[in-house]
């Protein structure tokens, strides 16, 4: 090999120390390796319909190896890895796996539907069992006990449990508009409230996180970023609110944009996408209880299933690179 000036060796030694992550096509037992001998944190990077999330391997240890503010670093999309969220996998004693999430700014939420769908995937690849029959797991979250099901053509469907419609559960401080199952419920649909001057109504449904959603005539024209960021840290909304502004497009079509609670502005929302469907019925928008709900990054199928109120929600996750990042 020829030899190199000393300028270039020094030139490639100080790429080496800066560069905080690298992208790796590696098998995960080469990932393994790498991290013993650098304590970079590996990672998977996931997303579902655009909603993406950095995958940990959190197996060995009880609570997340990253710290808020490191997840946060890590997610930012030109310092960092870039993603909505950091998702770690978790063992645990009640189910299968656990999972534990970071919004991209570092707060943690109870739950994450699109999440679920990648942790599913990511489960399956950490097992080496991938392959083309089904897979399920029972996995425990902030919200209970979720179970996705990878289907044989690859898209996951999720038990998403029931919708939380007492409001001061969601939680929401608004006055109730409508009783549910002979009083015991009382909902917050279509209920007036006034944010940043403007008048709306809000129905508001928790998925084991909350949500707010809004029901427009033109979702092209509504300038989201404009209004989002007032909703999340309205005072009728004590842990914050993601919120769903939703056009009927059908019976069996929903089309929404999201404002999420620690995130912003993201492609999908699974949570979001089963929320809005309940308050779609709650409101009397539609009658169907299979809908299709087209979010920003594609369409996700939401049920909610007559027979006994639980939520199914539909759609896909992919796996797009690896690597190892140094906090
Ligand atoms: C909306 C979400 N991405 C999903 O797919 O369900 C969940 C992320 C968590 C959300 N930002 C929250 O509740 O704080």
């Amino acid at each position: 090999m020829p030899r190199l000036p000393p300028i270039v060796y020094t030139f490639l030694l100080l790429i080496w120390n800066t560069s905080s992550f690298s992208l790796a096509p590696l098998s995960p037992r080469m990932r393994r390796q790498s991290l013993a001998a650098s304590s970079a944190v590996e990672f998977t990077k996931y997303h579902g319909l655009g909603n993406d999330f950095i995958l940990v391997d959190n197996r060995d240890n009880s609570e997340p190896i990253m710290s808020p503010e490191q997840a946060a670093k890590m997610c930012d999309r030109n310092f960092g890895v870039g993603g909505d969220g950091v998702i770690f996998a978790m063992s645990s004693d009640e189910g299968d796996y656990a999972m534990r999430i970071y919004n991209s700014d570092g707060t943690e939420p109870e739950m994450c539907g699109n999440g679920i769908r990648c942790l599913a995937r990511f489960l399956v690849e950490l097992e080496g069992s991938a392959g083309s029959s089904e897979k399920s797991y029972s996995i425990s979250t902030g919200a209970g006990m979720i179970k996705p099901l990878i289907r044989s053509d690859g898209l996951v469907t999720v038990d998403m449990g029931f919708p939380i419609l007492n409001g001061p559960d969601v939680p929401t401080t608004l006055a109730p508009t409508k009783d549910l199952d002979g009083g015991a419920i009382k909902a917050v649909v279509d209920a007036p409230i006034n944010v940043d001057g403007t008048d709306w109504a809000v129905t508001c449904v928790s998925m084991g996180n909350p949500h707010a959603i809004v029901f427009v005539d033109d979702i092209a024209s509504l300038d989201l970023v404009k209004v989002g960021p007032p909703f999340e840290v309205h005072s009728a909304f004590p842990a914050k609110i993601n919120t769903e502004f939703v056009e009927v497009a059908s019976p069996t079509h929903l089309k929404m944009k999201v404002w999420e609670r620690g995130a912003g502005p993201t492609l999908a929302c699974g949570t979001g996408a089963c929320a809005l469907t309940v308050a779609a019925i709650l409101a009397g928008k539609t009658a169907e209880r299979k809908c299709t709900v087209t979010l920003p990054g594609g369409d996700l199928e939401i049920e909610w299933r007559e027979s006994d109120g639980r939520l199914f929600m539909t759609g896909p996750a992919e796996s797009v690179f690896g690597g190892a990042y140094t906090p």
